[in-house]
């Protein structure tokens, strides 16, 4: 079986929050997907998507970017060209283009889209078969304010939604970060899982303390407290607490957790399409971690429902150790999919159907589109 990619189209769609989103480097009021088109010779099409968080505060690509990359070097390199699975489309994305793992997450998505419709086949198949149809998934509360968070949580909670929740923390001085984190602690119970997300705000002395701090206060787990680069300090509080590390920015692919892994680190990893350059990429990096038994998480980069089930088409062949927090659908006010995503006692459900499982809205993507 060989796909022949005749064209790839590409759009910037803009979607508003529900609420401020803010996390210790940006707040967003909007979130931009960058959706891909793959169009084979036979008229079969596969869809793709690619988000960042908050411009070009989270990771190296912007959505402009993305999309730029997919226009000017990716499309042109892919169209007119046969390929009989991933591997080769990989290998020629890889050696035509540097970096840019969120342009190519969208492509491999729209080829493992379009392959899984010719096929009749779910992609979560393509890439290993799904272990179950539901994944657990928790909520951040992150409205900037403790009050408006723990009415958030209690709704949550009321409501069966979710049972766990992540707190950004950062922006803010340690004891303000840590009297908002102990305050949603008291308030939600201590049958809650409360995780914190530092997007790499603290040096290495305020970790200690920030780790030292949030363990008594029975945080469950810790992400990405210091720099990217300083794997170093990460893998010495990794291995002096007691209270979980989960490394984000730190390992985007199977070599970063390699790397981190035979330095020493213990802990876990969040897994994202975009950091890894797919889904089945990331799935590489989910196997380094077995090997080296550190644990599971299904990371997002506040996909739309597209970008989200890509994502849980490969996390359903994992056991995630950490559950997920797929949420991004919720975060955002429309899409461009015809149905949206059940999300229900906790979990979310994985869609049937060959493929992705989903359709697009064709009027909602021209109404969202940036002109
Ligand atoms: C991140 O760094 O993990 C994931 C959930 C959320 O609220 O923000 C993202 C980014
Ligand atoms: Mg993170």
């Amino acid at each position: 079986m060989e796909l022949c990619i005749e064209r790839i189209d590409s759009w910037l769609v803009d979607i508003p929050t529900i609420r401020p989103h803010k996390l210790s480097m940006a707040t967003m009021g909007c979130q931009t997907l960058t959706l891909v088109r793959l169009t084979c010779a036979d008229g079969l099409v596969g869809w793709g998507e690619a988000t960042t968080i908050g411009g070009l505060s989270y990771g190296p690509e912007s959505p402009e970017g993305i999309k730029s990359a997919i226009d000017c070097y990716l499309a042109p390199l892919l169209s007119g060209k046969g390929f009989n699975g991933l591997a080769p489309l990989v290998a020629t994305m890889n050696a035509h283009v540097k970096g840019n793992s969120f342009a190519k997450s969208a492509l491999e998505t729209a080829f493992l889209d379009a392959q899984g419709k010719r096929l009749g086949l779910p992609v979560s198949t393509l890439l290993g078969g799904a272990l179950s149809d539901s994944l657990p998934v928790l909520w951040t509360l992150a409205s900037g304010d403790t009050q408006k968070d723990i009415a958030e949580g209690q709704t949550l909670l009321a409501e069966g939604r979710h049972r766990a929740f992540k707190l950004k923390i950062g922006a803010r001085p340690l004891a303000e970060d840590l009297r908002h984190t102990a305050a949603i602690k008291r308030a939600l119970g201590p049958d809650v899982s409360i995780r914190v997300d530092v997007n790499q705000a603290w040096d290495a002395g305020t970790a200690v303390r920030g780790m030292a701090a949030l363990q008594d206060i029975g945080i469950d787990l810790v992400e990405q407290p210091v720099a990217l680069w300083d794997r170093a300090a990460l893998t010495r509080l990794s291995r002096r607490f007691t209270l979980p590390i989960l490394a984000d920015e730190a390992v985007a692919d199977a070599h970063d957790g390699y790397a981190l892994a035979a330095g020493g680190f213990t802990g876990a990893y969040a897994l994202k399409i975009a950091k890894a350059g797919g889904p089945a990429q990331a799935l590489k990096l989910a196997q380094v971690a077995q090997a080296a038994g550190v644990a599971l998480y299904g990371g997002t980069m506040l996909e739309g429902t597209l970008g989200t089930v890509a994502s849980l088409h490969a996390w359903s062949t994992l056991k995630l150790d950490w559950g997920s927090e797929m949420f991004g659908p919720l975060l955002l006010k429309d899409d461009v999919v015809t149905a949206p995503l059940r999300f229900a006692d906790g979990q979310v459900s994985l869609p049937s159907g060959p493929g992705l499982g989903i359709d697009i809205d064709e009027d909602k993507l021209r109404f969202y589109r940036r002109k």
